[in-house]
């Protein structure tokens, strides 16, 4: 334990370092160990009488991990690894507290901590490239790196209950229990909040107390923790090869090996449905919730069908139905507020002893000398407990007054959210790191995983940065702005961002509401940060004497469902199209679209046949299921002229149909090479002609036609618009062209840039012009739209580009052109979407948005 003279102890020795470590707990331990290893002089302020962190504050009965203890702990030590023996599945507070203790002594870390010193401030200084840090103890240190192990949860929210100062009796903070325990025999308790601590510890006080009174303001979800020994086969796991099970819980999705899962929660019976939630139940791990189905936080429907589930088990465990109904959560979905780990927690509300107050119905109006007084009825207490959160992620950093280059706080820097690159460093502020810091993992993740990786990240960036003779790192504001939107992509495909949580900054009073941590998972981020690295530190400015190294640039520009939809299917290795026959390359894309979601209800499905040039082509169409008349579209699919038919982009259609409540009338034609070239465009116009002459039968409205399609079908839908202008009729009045074809030409530089890697390449492109068009034909304005003559008099046009198309440019060149001869033109770029992004319903959740404002543009064309 340390006393106030340890501070002069320790830096009377010294007080100029490499590095300042804030926080002796799990990183800042592993950090000063890993430092010293490399040759780094390193202090560690810690605010805390001893090493411990959170494990040291939070001292309540029945706190725990609740990632299985062999998870939750260092894999850089083999020694400490063989000779640990966690003695549960989930370890107290006590043990984890020994084991940290333990790994102090064993590497006598404690020497170079100060104890009982809080840092206030810390300012960096361009002239020496130094960081100066004051205490509360009016010491002062200086170093070239400032590294904040703060850890995450360590900021308790001030109170903001009205009165809460005037308690007479006991109050204790689970946050802040006292080392000596708390002894609740005999008397009236309170507690405040039903989180993850309180939730922990409510069974335990109850078991003390005379009376116990729960103040519930968010029922949660929660999950038996079936605490007990280490499942045997979690721990022979573990244990064969201990260096493989860590290295899989480095890639895997949250920190902890396991099986991801395969299929989505609606894909299967209800009967198997129930049967994976009832084994998950059974299994006591957060970490099966990921690995039962693969959308339980991105799909409401089936977020909900787990949340029924746990409701029911409340229902069967809780005897007073009206207690169960409020221990029920209904108004956020599982996961998106972190799940608890209980053990008997429902059961408690059993007890005779024990009662459950809904703060929805009856707020707390004052807290007063002698209780809590709600909107219904005045209790007498004698102690009061605080379960009630923390001032997560961004409140330890801001709490000190940390003043970068040119006099800008964090804390103003941070005032609508905080801005980092890689939850590592923030621009402004010149070597200085945060552990675990918001825009990273941390604590969606086991978090001893994601500690030691920020660790080795930070101490590999200095060593390198030595090694360079560069003394000082910062990131750029274009690799921060890009990482920061990258993580707002992250999370706006889940369901997380919909909660009022902590992950949000919902919980504290005017705290910006901003999705903190990175939902992309440890594996994406490790492959993110070693990329960084990869790349000559991606996204940094590194200086040192006589040099400045800009490396500037962003690291993730693809949206995350598209990049790892690509990384699936660069695993899978499959054929390339442009290498197969005609037949080959349309039975493979069947194939590949029978295995693809299928797109919402419509009110109704028609097949049938329309005439054209040679014969009878088959069309489909969906009807919306709200009352009719209504517009209609008719639609030409994509598949290069080559691949394709009526029904190959039947959950676009239907999204699109759903969406736009209009009729779309998805239209085949023939194809190439069998029908090359003008065969499509003609019977693209065969078909509007035919659709618009029996509009009203197709329960259309008259004169509102418009069309619309996707690639190829962009390609014939502006085509059409074209043939339409120039035969006088029919009337079309708008065309939504999605990534169309626009140009035969393969130089712009949307070709160079992303014709390779992302789904339609150039080699596939010229494959399919190949087998559509001779040269010659290609140049003519039925098969390149862009290229004819005068584009005045078209309908209004909505014009969609993806990033990384090659046929970006051509369809933005076409938006131009279209402006250019005064058609009325939206273009809707798609920021980090590859060309089959858009169609790919429930499959790329990140182009929802745009499916919603293309259908939106197309409600437009009909008003
Ligand atoms: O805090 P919380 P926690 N009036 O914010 C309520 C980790 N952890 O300390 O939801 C009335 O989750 C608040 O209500 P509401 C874990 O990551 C892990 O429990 O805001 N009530 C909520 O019910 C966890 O998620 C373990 O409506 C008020 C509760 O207080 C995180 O730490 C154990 C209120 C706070 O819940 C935080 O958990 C413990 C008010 N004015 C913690 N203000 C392990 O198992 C707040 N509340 C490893």
């Amino acid at each position: 334990m340390t006393t106030d003279s340890e501070f002069a102890r320790v830096s009377s020795e010294k007080t100029d370092f490499d590095v300042v470590v804030v926080g002796a707990g799990f990183a800042g331990l592993y950090l000063l160990y890993k430092l010293r290893e490399l040759g780094f002089s390193a202090r560690a302020l810690e605010a805390a009488g001893d090493v411990g962190g959170t494990w040291y504050w939070n001292r309540y009965p029945g706190a725990r991990c609740d990632i299985l203890s062999i998870d939750y702990s260092y894999s850089f030590d083999p020694e400490l690894e063989a000779e640990w023996q966690w003695s549960e599945k989930y370890a107290t507070q006590p043990e984890i507290l020994r084991y940290l203790q333990h790994v102090a002594a064993k590497h006598d870390l404690r020497r170079d901590i100060v104890f009982a010193t809080r840092v206030e401030s810390a300012s960096w200084d361009d002239d020496s490239a130094q960081w100066l840090i004051r205490t509360d103890k009016g010491d002062e240190v200086t170093c070239r790196y400032y590294v904040m192990a703060t850890g995450c949860l360590s900021m308790p929210k001030a109170p903001d209950i009205e009165g809460s100062g005037r308690f007479r009796g006991e109050v204790h903070y689970t946050s802040r229990w006292p080392h000596e325990g708390v002894d609740f025999t005999g008397k009236r308790v309170a507690v405040i909040g039903t989180g993850s601590s309180g939730i922990q510890s409510i069974p335990l006080i109850a078991a003390q107390a005379e009376q116990l009174t729960v103040f519930q303001r968010t029922p949660n979800f929660s999950f038996p923790a079936h605490n007990g020994p280490i499942p045997a086969h979690r721990l022979a796991d573990y244990e064969s090869d201990c260096a493989g099970y860590r290295e899989r819980a480095r890639w895997s999705r949250i920190g902890v090996p396991s099986e991801p899962a395969t299929i989505g929660a609606l894909q299967v019976s209800e009967a198997e449905r129930q049967a994976r939630y009832e084994a998950m139940w059974e299994a006591g791990e957060l970490v099966k919730i990921g690995s039962t189905f693969t959308d339980l936080i991105l799909n409401r429907a089936s977020n909900e069908t787990l949340a029924q589930f746990i409701r029911g088990k409340i229902r069967a465990t809780v005897r007073n139905p009206e207690t169960a109904d409020t221990l029920s959560p209904k108004d956020h979905y599982v996961i998106t507020k972190r799940p608890c780990l209980d053990t008997n927690y429902f059961e408690t509300y059993n007890l005779d002893h024990v009662r459950l107050i809904d703060l929805r119905k009856t707020p707390i109006t004052t807290i007063t000398e002698t209780g809590i007084t709600t909107a219904s009825e005045s209790f007498e207490f004698d102690a009061i407990v605080y379960a009630t959160g923390f001032d997560a992620m961004t409140g330890p950093i801001v709490a000190v007054n940390i003043t970068g280059r040119d006099g800008i706080t964090v804390r103003d820097k941070w005032a609508g959210g905080p801005l980092t690159y890689l939850g590592l460093m923030t621009t402004g502020f010149p070597n200085f790191f945060t552990v675990t810091g918001p825009g990273s993992p941390s604590v969606l993740s086991n978090m001893m995983v994601s500690i030691e990786q920020h660790v080795d990240w930070i101490c590999d960036c200095l060593k390198d940065l030595r090694a360079e003779n560069l003394a000082v790192i910062e990131p750029t504001a274009t690799a921060e702005a890009g990482w920061v939107q990258h993580v707002n992509d992250c999370a706006n495909i889940t369901l997380y961002p919909t909660a009022n949580s902590w992950y949000m900054g919902a919980n504290v009073p005017d705290k910006p509401r901003v999705f903190l941590p990175y939902v992309g998972g440890v594996d994406a981020y490790r492959g993110v940060c070693n990329e960084v690295v990869a790349q000559n530190y991606l996204g940094f400015v590194r200086s040192g004497p006589g040099q400045r190294r800009v490396n500037d640039g962003v690291i993730r520009r693809l949206q995350p469902d598209v990049q790892r939809m690509l990384k699936m299917l660069t695993s899978l290795n499959l054929p390339l199209m442009n290498e197969m026959s005609p037949e080959g390359a349309r039975a493979f894309s069947k194939e590949l679209a029978a295995t693809r979601p299928p797109g919402p209800e419509v009110g109704e499905i028609v097949d049938g046949l329309l005439p054209c040039a040679e014969g009878d082509i088959p069309y489909r169409l969906y009807r919306p299921a709200t009352p009719g008349p209504h517009p209609v579209v008719v639609y030409f699919h994509g598949g290069g002229w080559v691949l394709g038919s009526h029904d190959s982009d039947d959950p676009f259609c239907r999204d699109l149909c759903v969406r736009s409540n209009a009729v779309f009338v998805s239209v085949n034609y023939r194809h190439a090479p069998e029908h090359r070239f003008p065969a499509a465009p003609d019977d693209a116009f065969a078909a509007v002609q035919w659709v618009a002459n029996h509009l009203e039968s197709l329960g259309g409205v008259p004169g509102q036609l418009a069309v619309c399609g996707w690639s190829a079908g962009g390609n014939l839908a502006t085509v059409v618009c074209q043939m339409a202008s120039a035969a006088g009729g029919p009337e079309i009045c708008g065309q939504a062209l999605i990534t169309p074809v626009t140009d035969c030409d393969f130089s712009r530089p949307s070709y160079t840039a992303t014709g390779a890697n992302y789904i339609l390449t150039e080699p596939l492109m010229r494959w399919f012009w190949d087998h559509y068009a001779d040269p010659a034909d290609r140049l003519h304005p039925k098969a390149s739209p862009l290229r004819a003559q005068d584009l005045s008099g078209l309908p209004p046009a909505l014009v969609v580009t993806a990033e990384f198309d090659p046929l970006r440019d051509e369809g933005l060149a076409y938006a131009d052109a279209l402006a250019a001869a005064g058609v009325t033109v939206k273009h809707l770029p798609c920021r980090g979407q590859i060309h089959t992004s858009v169609t790919a319903v429930d499959l790329i959740l990140s182009s929802a948005k745009a499916r919603a404002e293309i259908a939106a543009a197309i409600r437009q064309f009909f008003q």
